[in-house]
């Protein structure tokens, strides 16, 4: 049973009015948008570390430079997304804490390793391909924050989707037969794993119904997955590349392409710590905070030095 102020909630959100930081919300829409929020914070940050891997190892001074700014972009979009967490009453702290304890998720895809240089252009293709798919209709979700932030952070993933897609290019078609088949090894390395990104089936998603209501998310994890198919397969074409999935066939009734089964043991093998390399991230995270704390401490007592002056 909804109270008049619940009503008046959702009446607000039907109608497509923003919600804001300081208006009346229901606790539990505060709960979820944390939780997806930090969620998708840490993930920016944790994903980081995948690509940060090839930095030094980069194959020429343009191809250094892009991902510099692809990395540093992610680092950007993570503080962004705290920020926007923040706004809902929780610190920046405590959603570090959590991620550093163990207790916070962040996106599966990060648990797997970077192996060779045609990782990272899988990793703009499909990851950020992926990310695009599922955060432009976030522009449209019903908090203000949140959706404002999408806005500027869907401009910069467009533009890692096509770092991405443009290095398959010079591996694939201007390349060696050894690129190519490394291109190819890295698809089928990272095909499933993107798939997964858009989160359980529809049946087994605990929170679509009561998000979709409260239009955090417009569109359902498999009608996103599904998009996602039908756009990366005439790009994995062009490429010549083959997609590891020998059920994946066009279906012209649907008008959309069949695939095969996820592993779903796989996803929530990795959900529960076990890909392989998340403890290797967690440590990471961890070492990178630890060593930052002389940083901290200085602008902490910085800034305590200058409110003591000004209060002179
Ligand atoms: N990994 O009921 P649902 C990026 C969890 S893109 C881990 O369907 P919901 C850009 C889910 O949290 C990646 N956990 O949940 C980039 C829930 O657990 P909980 C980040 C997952 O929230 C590119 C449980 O399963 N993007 O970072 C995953 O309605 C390249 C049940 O699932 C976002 O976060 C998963 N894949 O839908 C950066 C986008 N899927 O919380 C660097 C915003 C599900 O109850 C390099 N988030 N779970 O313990 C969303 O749109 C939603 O949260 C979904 C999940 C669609 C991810």
């Amino acid at each position: 049973e909804m109270s008049a102020q619940e009503r008046a909630f959702q009446e607000r959100i039907d109608a497509g009015i923003k919600i804001e930081p300081k208006d009346w919300m229901p606790e539990a829409y505060r709960k979820t948008l944390i939780r997806q929020i930090s969620q998708h914070a840490h993930s920016e940050i944790v994903g980081m570390l995948p690509e940060g891997n090839w930095i030094s190892r980069a194959p020429s001074l343009k191809r250094k430079a892009i991902l510099l700014a692809k990395v540093q972009d992610e680092a950007g979009h993570g503080l962004y997304l705290y920020s926007a967490a923040e706004t809902l009453g929780v610190s920046r702290d405590q959603l570090v804490d959590e991620l550093h304890a163990g207790r916070a998720k962040y996106s599966s895809i990060f648990n797997y390793p970077t192996l060779t240089w045609a990782d990272i252009g899988t990793i703009g293709w499909l990851v950020d391909g992926a990310a695009i798919m599922n955060q432009i209709p976030l522009c449209r979700c019903s908090f203000g924050p949140y959706s404002r932030a999408m806005i500027r952070v869907c401009k910069e993933e467009s533009f890692h989707q096509r770092q991405g897609y443009d290095l398959l290019i010079s591996l694939c078609r201007d390349g060696t037969a050894e690129q190519k088949a490394m291109a190819q090894d890295a698809l089928n390395r990272w095909w499933w794993p993107a798939l997964m990104m858009f989160g359980p089936s529809d049946a087994e998603s605990v929170h679509s119904a009561q998000s979709q209501a409260w239009r955090i998310k417009i569109f359902s994890n498999d009608e996103l997955r599904q998009r996602f198919v039908d756009q990366t397969v005439p790009q994995a074409e062009y490429l010549g590349l083959t997609i590891p999935d020998p059920d994946l066939k066009w279906n012209a009734e649907r008008g959309h392409y069949d695939f095969g089964a996820i592993d779903w043991d796989e996803f929530y093998n990795v959900l529960k710590g076990n890909g392989p390399c998340n403890r290797e991230r967690l440590r990471a995270r961890r070492q990178a905070w630890e060593d930052g704390a002389w940083v901290r401490d200085a602008a902490i007592a910085h800034a305590e030095k200058r409110a003591a002056r000004t209060a002179q």
